[in-house]
């Protein structure tokens, strides 16, 4: 007999951040993580991960509403279902409930972890098999001040922990997020990469100066310029510069991503298991990218080591990642919940390849920092 569905318990977990990290949208002190642990009737148990940024301000999800919805809604509909039917579940959930893909992503992710252990294969292995065992990572500067973040930044080059990083701007009136990036660029040279993520704050006018400030002061990628449901405005900026554009609020899955192709954007797409409402979901975007010519790289939703690990397992599957990934999560939290963190070194980070995701719960570290109500 196959095993079903026996228990799934959804843990709000609240970890500090290293530093704050400031956002166009708001900074963070503490990251809050939806830990899911889905149990089988074979005592076998998956874990999935879901976070957002800033409770409420990212986006339309909270970890609270996101432990609401597997509490009240997901887990009636799990209890007793065949554990192994990934796919039959998601498309279950698909139908029973709109939206919500940040808690549809951590439901999918339990679900392949415990279909791991249970086959002892791993994640990417599940997933047709990793092209990549070691995947590239750069680190988000975002301290908000540009002598730290040079610091950081100069740091991390010297111990060879990530040779590309992303400014957070947007926050700021434009010719000071511009003077704050170029002072960066100057200090970290051409041996390193440095991209911008404006998270939607700018208008198309106010874009258009700031790409043409950011093309000279040798920046290689501008992400998200203009409002998520701007896409004309994505498009025409596109046209306009050579300096590329990532695509990330904007494009949570392939059918966003073949609307923004068919427009006649050019550029590259985050892809973000979060966004997509899971592993699968997500992947499905690296076919409509390759088909258009659509720069691919990993996405983060600033997930904790659970999360991350699954994306990571899913990005090793993609034959080319052009922009490399940004799956530094773990990294701006003080402490982990899991008994072996991820080797991050050489510029990236080694993909686990135990059964499922290859981690395993710090069950005296989840006490310690599971939200107490
Ligand atoms: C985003 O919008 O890209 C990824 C890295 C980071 O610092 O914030 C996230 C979200
Ligand atoms: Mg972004």
């Amino acid at each position: 007999m196959s095993a079903t569905i026996h228990s799934i318990e959804a843990i709000l977990v609240d970890i500090p951040t290293i530093r704050p990290h400031k956002l166009s949208m708001t900074t963070m002190g503490v990251q809050s993580m939806v830990i899911v642990r889905i149990k089988d009737s074979e005592g076998l148990e998956g874990l999935g991960e879901a976070t957002t940024i800033g409770g409420l301000s990212y986006g339309p999800e909270s970890p609270e509403s996101i432990k609401l919805t597997i509490d009240t809604y997901f887990k009636p509909q799990l209890i007793g279902q065949l554990a192994d039917n990934i796919n039959t579940l998601r498309v279950m959930l698909e139908r029973s409930t709109r939206g919500n893909r940040l808690a549809k992503s951590a439901i999918e992710t339990a679900l392949w972890d415990l279909y791991g252990k249970r086959t002892g294969r791993s994640l990417s292995a599940l997933l047709g098999g990793a092209v990549h065992s070691h995947l590239p990572v750069l680190w988000t500067l975002a301290s908000g001040d540009t002598t730290q973040d040079i610091h950081e930044a100069l740091g991390f080059i010297e111990t060879r922990r990530h040779c590309d990083f992303k400014l957070k701007i947007g926050s700021r009136a434009l010719m000071e997020d511009i003077r704050h990036v170029a002072a960066i660029k100057e200090a970290v040279g051409d041996t390193a990469s440095v991209r911008v993520d404006v998270n939607q704050a700018w208008d198309e006018s106010t874009a258009a100066k700031g790409m043409a400030e950011l093309q000279a002061a040798g920046i290689d990628l501008v992400e998200q310029p203009t409002p998520m449901a701007d896409l004309a405005s994505l498009v025409r900026l596109s046209e306009k510069f050579h300096l590329p554009i990532l695509a990330d609020e904007a494009v949570a899955n392939a059918k966003d991503l073949y609307h923004l192709a068919a427009l006649g954007f050019s550029g590259a797409v985050a892809m973000k298991i979060a966004k997509a409402g899971g592993p699968l979901r997500a992947l499905e975007q690296a076919a409509v990218a390759s088909a258009a010519g659509i720069g691919l790289y990993g996405g983060t939703l600033l997930e904790g080591t659970i999360g991350t690990t699954a994306a990571l397992h899913a990005w090793s599957t993609c034959e080319k990642l052009h922009w490399g990934t940004e799956m530094f999560g773990p990294l701006l939290m003080k402490d982990d919940i899991v008994i072996q963190p991820l080797n991050f070194h050489n510029n990236g980070v080694d993909l686990p390849t135990g059964p499922g995701l290859g981690i395993e719960i710090d069950e005296e570290k989840l006490a310690f920092y599971r939200r107490k109500d």
